[in-house]
């Protein structure tokens, strides 16, 4: 028998609140918990399927030997004081739809569940993962009032694991050897930098022709559609939740990590009131710094390209919230 004191230390460990409990939101749960990383709330809209789904992960814990809570709900008192909020609520793409016709349905489920969210744990750094990503981020960013080192928004990291990889199979090298980051919007205006591209230092431009290295770009600009085009039944959802629990990672250990997130530019790469995705260093503050970084004429051009699709998106977005 074990006896519990009459003084219980009060143990309050980090909480992850996952809004929209659909393939990336379950997943991503699943590697939160299992990475030992904080404790989970799972919320969906859809009545009865959070709590299965958190169930079924706790009944694994014995398995995967961790012992993090996973509460699976419907009310967004049970997310309160959280230190990290993930939005994923929201429809995914169908085949041939692009990420921007997800604009109307979605930017009122991320608007109500960023207001839900922000009412019950003021102090937490949000990360938004539901397309059109840009535009969703900058909504939550205006629906909370957060500063802007507290709000962001997950796709650098996923395109960068895409170009790597692709890098990577073309040259029969180990993945995690392959360094890379993609910049700008998530859609097919992202901007990959092929020439800070390297494998263990050596840049790929040695390694690779010029020709060769445009197909992983396209590739890698393609990469999400080339996934719902096999599917045909919903899109990527384990590479994007491993691309989230990332930063949650570099959150919640303050690992100050350089990574491409999407957040509010203020002046940096001469972009003003627009999220889009440059390299931040993420912290236990959130986003603790935003590098500027020195762009060819070339691809401050294409990211000058990628940030006008976000910015008319934007525009639609909020004419349509207005409604
Ligand atoms: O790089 C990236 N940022 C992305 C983004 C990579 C992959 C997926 N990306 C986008 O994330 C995708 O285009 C979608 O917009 C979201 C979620 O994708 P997922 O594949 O997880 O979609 P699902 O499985 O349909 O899950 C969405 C869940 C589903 O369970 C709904 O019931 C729920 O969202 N949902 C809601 N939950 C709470 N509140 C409301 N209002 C709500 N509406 C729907």
């Amino acid at each position: 028998m074990i006896s519990s004191s009459d003084s219980p230390i009060l143990c309050r460990l980090p909480r992850v609140s996952i809004i929209g409990a659909g393939r990336v939101g379950s997943t991503l749960a699943q590697r939160v918990a299992e990475k030992n990383l904080a404790d989970v709330v799972l919320l969906d809209i859809v009545e009865g399927m959070p709590q299965g789904l958190a169930l079924d992960l706790l009944e694994a814990r014995g398995i995967e030997l961790h012992n993090r809570q996973i509460v699976g709900t419907n009310n967004y008192a049970d997310t309160s004081g959280s230190q990290i909020v993930v939005i994923t609520a929201g429809l995914p793409r169908k085949p041939g739809m692009s990420r921007d016709d997800l604009l109307k349905t979605n930017a009122k489920i991320v608007v109500e569940a960023a207001k839900q969210a922000i009412a019950h744990s003021p102090n937490a750094i949000f990360i938004v993962v539901t397309n059109p990503l840009d535009v969703m981020t900058y909504l939550a960013w205006q629906a909370t009032g957060l500063p802007r080192d507290r709000i962001m928004g997950m796709a650098g990291v996923l395109d960068s694991a895409r170009f790597e990889t692709f890098i990577a199979l073309e040259l029969g090298v180990l993945p995690a050897d392959v360094k890379a980051m993609v910049l700008g919007s998530h859609g097919d205006l992202m901007v990959p930098l092929s020439r800070y591209a390297t494998v263990n230092g050596v840049p790929i431009t040695e390694l690779l022709d010029t020709a060769t290295i445009e197909r992983l770009v396209e590739r890698t600009r393609n990469g999400g559609a080339e996934i719902v085009e096999l599917m045909q039944t919903g899109g990527a959802f384990f590479a994007p939740a491993s691309a989230t629990s990332v930063m949650v990672e570099s959150i919640l250990l303050n690992q100050s990590r350089l990574l491409p997130v999407a957040t509010y530019l203020q002046g940096e790469y001469g972009l003003e009131d627009i999220v889009i995705g440059v390299p931040c260093r993420l912290g236990c503050g959130g986003i603790e710094g935003i590098v500027d970084l020195h762009l060819t004429d070339g691809e401050r051009e294409a990211l000058q390209t990628s940030a006008q699709s976000v910015r008319n998106n934007i525009d639609r977005a909020q004419e349509i919230l207005a409604i």
